[in-house]
């Protein structure tokens, strides 16, 4: 993998140029994501709160005549072509190229006529640190293909379009949270999102005003069976909510939470049921302190989502757990882990004047333990896909 520097969009306008000689139609940009809270609820129909990281995947592209798509990678370095065939069936295109022939496909079955594309790729989303590096490569070309073949698709609606290409193309099978986020967040808000009928509220998120910071930190630890642990997560509470009698987890509320307990019989079960209903109302709870504006009252929920995630869901790992014991350490107000699990990052909400101090804490506990060096980055509430020019 190559450390690409310099703007994002002009490295894929490069990229379009050298590949295919000529200038883009347009360019198209995604953000990645973190989420503030609200983690493994949205496959259980219930509430989420990302918001949109300001490291973008940018979509250069231009319209061609005929049924084929020809993409470029910054990443790989590799450019693909795939066709009409291709896309007739899931799974034919594979490797990094399956996100962009999904969505073709996706777009295809849902009844619109794709026009044919050239696309260069280029992005400041690293991959495989669970902040979306997918749902934003997939919302960048959505965004293009849209626009180049003048089709009408609100964007209350492109977020599932998205998550079809994922979970049917490229065969993972996740929720609705990472599309909705890159897709629907707004600069300076956390997007309020009930992954059960999709309504969304912005809900204003100033660090500024409140003298704090996001920091992200990327715990660089290696990704551990993530896709077969998440598979296995979301098939228990599953099997948890047809137990339970509920169409999803979501219809569990916490008043309710120990009568449910008690009617399940294995304890993992009760743990991931657990979770999930606790975490359901964090994300109530946060929102309400967000809408009266005490965003500093927040931190406690984040380190309680967590140890929920530690202990209940057992979706974390040592360097996960080493970033937020060593951030609260050094004054975090919370810190949690973001995403998926099994690694990625981890989120700390400080003092803006604490925030170096708390990514020292965390880099000096890391080489304690021997772990690689993470990554540490402050970051504000940024725009959802757009196009650029
Ligand atoms: C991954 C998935 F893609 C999301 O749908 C969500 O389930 C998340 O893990 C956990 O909250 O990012």
């Amino acid at each position: 993998m190559t450390n690409p520097t310099g703007d994002v969009a002009e490295r894929a306008t490069a990229g379009f140029q050298r590949e295919y000689g000529t200038e883009p139609a347009g360019r198209w940009a995604a953000p990645g994501r973190v989420n503030l809270i609200g983690e493994h609820t949205d496959y259980n129909d219930g509430f989420v709160l990302p918001f949109a990281l300001p490291l973008r995947t940018v979509a250069a592209a231009d319209r061609q005549d005929g049924e084929r798509w020809t993409v470029w990678s910054e990443l790989s370095g590799e450019t693909i072509t795939f066709g009409a065939d291709e896309v007739a069936e899931p799974g034919q295109v594979t490797g990094w190229g399956a996100y962009v022939a999904g969505v073709v496909w996706a777009l295809r079955e849902a009844g619109h006529p794709v026009p044919g594309a050239r696309l260069a790729i280029a992005s400041d989303v690293p991959l495989g640190s669970g902040l979306s590096s997918s749902a934003a490569l997939e919302a960048a070309v959505l965004a293009a293909l849209l626009d180049l073949g003048g089709l009408e698709l609100p964007a209350e609606r492109q977020p599932r379009l998205a998550q079809r290409a994922e979970n049917v193309y490229v065969g993972a099978p996740t929720g609705i949270m990472d599309q909705s986020a890159v897709i629907r967040c707004r600069a300076g808000h956390a997007l309020f999102l009930d992954c059960r009928d999709e309504s969304v509220e912005h809900i204003p998120f100033d660090l500024d005003a409140a003298g704090l910071a996001v920091l992200v930190i990327d715990s660089r630890a290696p990704h551990r069976h993530a896709d077969g642990e998440y598979a296995a997560r979301r098939k228990s509470c599953e099997a948890a909510a047809e137990a339970l009698g509920v169409p999803a987890l979501r219809d569990v509320s916490v008043d309710q939470l120990d009568a449910a307990l008690a009617r399940l019989d294995d304890e993992e079960t009760r743990r991931r049921v657990r979770h999930v209903v606790t975490e359901d109302q964090r994300v109530l709870d946060t929102v309400a302190l967000l809408r009266a504006g005490r965003v500093r009252d927040i931190g406690p929920l984040l380190t309680a989502s967590h140890v929920s995630m530690r202990d209940d869901f057992e979706i974390t790992v040592p360097e996960i757990d080493t970033a937020v014991e060593a951030a609260l350490a050094a004054g975090a107000l919370g810190a949690r882990m973001t995403g998926g699990g099994f690694g990625g990052c981890v989120l700390a909400l400080v003092h803006a004047d604490r925030a170096d101090a708390v990514a020292d804490a965390v880099t000096a506990a890391y080489a304690e333990r021997g772990f690689t060096a993470p990554g540490t980055v402050p970051v504000l509430p940024a725009p959802g896909a757009t196009r650029l020019d």
